[in-house]
């Protein structure tokens, strides 16, 4: 029969149970050991970035310091397709884009800006010295001589100069996603998946138009910076995804950052690193949440999949850090206290 005072003292002691297993659980679970600085970039220019980044983080410095000295080595390196020695868009002008983002959600963007050599650090000026994200073009210039930023001299560097004139001799205009066979003669690598993709130089070095760098310090804050020629030969005044706050980057610094490489039009599309850190705050580790954006990306673009490079690359706030591309050839620099590497990322499709 049932009794009253059995059924309150069976209850007592499975809760008293139940208590006990949870706190077991608890302490079982050992909560994974934060990584931190670790630092990585897109591509194999990263290496060198990531090295200039470490130079900043490795003292204590601040994360966002760290990814705009990072990435300032790319926008540096003359024959890179990251600056000012990038491949013009088809009438002739090298034009630039580029964002930043802190700890905070401070963000700031320039694009479509010319002659400036360093436009991540004009983005940061965005960021901190007036009310809006992003500025475009003449303005985005403007603002950035006023800040005392050097005009360069409108010159194409000799590798530019080159490829353009290569393509001139066809001179399709064609939007860049489908304009595979602009890609300069002979430079065109078997594994080449559109303009997007790295480039095998004659000198078998690869190259890149972008690069994206995400970062957490010391004290376990994240930022991240990412900056860009865009596609070479594209439509005059084209902007991919790069200077894209939530598209080409993304950081919130209670779950993660990422930033995107590849087809830009395709990951503006589904708003790519914001997704990428939406489904880190979901539960997913930092591969798994590239790895289902980069899915997204293909369901959306059905059999067009197989002629375009996107990938995704991102750190969450445990320093975990994850990648996932839709073709083979993508890889990323990576360091932190005892590793110093460049990692090739997962892929769906070869
Ligand atoms: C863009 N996402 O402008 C950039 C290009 C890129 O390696 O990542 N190239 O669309």
């Amino acid at each position: 029969m049932f009794n009253r005072r059995k059924f309150i003292k069976t209850s007592a002691i499975s809760s008293l149970a139940l208590a006990i297993n949870k706190s077991a659980a608890c302490t079982s679970k050992k909560k994974p050991t934060t990584v931190k600085p670790v630092v990585i970039s897109t591509w194999d220019a990263g290496l060198r970035a990531n090295k200039a980044a470490w130079d900043v983080l490795k003292d204590g410095g601040r994360a966002l310091d760290a990814v705009e000295k990072g990435v300032m080595v790319t926008e540096s390196e003359q024959n890179c397709c990251v600056g000012l020695g990038a491949n013009p868009d088809r009438d002739g002008f090298v034009t630039l884009d580029a964002s930043i983002m802190d700890e905070f959600s401070n963000c700031g963007s320039v694009a479509f800006l010319e002659r400036i050599k360093h436009p991540i650090s004009v983005a940061r000026r965005v960021m901190e010295k007036t009310p809006h994200v992003m500025l475009v073009g003449s303005g985005a210039q403007q603002f950035a001589v006023a800040e005392g930023f050097p005009l360069e001299e409108q010159k194409l560097s000799t590798d530019a100069e080159k490829n353009y004139e290569n393509w001139l001799k066809k001179s399709e205009y064609k939007p860049p996603a489908i304009n595979i066979e602009s890609l300069p003669a002979g430079k065109v690598d078997k594994q080449d998946h559109g303009p997007f993709a790295p480039k095998k130089l004659e000198n078998g070095e690869w190259n890149h138009d972008t690069i994206g760098m995400v970062a957490m310090d010391a004290n376990g804050n994240l930022s991240g910076s990412c900056t860009t020629s865009g596609a070479g030969f594209k439509m005059r005044g084209r902007l991919g995804d790069s200077p894209i706050i939530g598209a080409g980057l993304f950081v919130d610094n209670e779950v993660g950052a990422c930033t995107a490489t590849g087809q830009g039009e395709d990951v503006i599309r589904v708003a790519g690193s914001h997704t990428v850190v939406e489904l880190m705050r979901q539960g997913l580790s930092p591969e798994a949440a590239c790895k289902n954006a980069v899915e997204r990306i293909m369901r959306i673009k059905g059999e067009k999949a197989k002629d375009i490079q996107v990938a995704f690359l991102a750190v969450n706030k445990n320093g975990e850090v994850g990648a996932y591309a839709i073709h083979k050839g993508f890889s990323y620099a990576m360091k932190t206290n005892n590793r110093e590497e460049l990692v090739n990322a997962k892929y769906i499709m070869d």
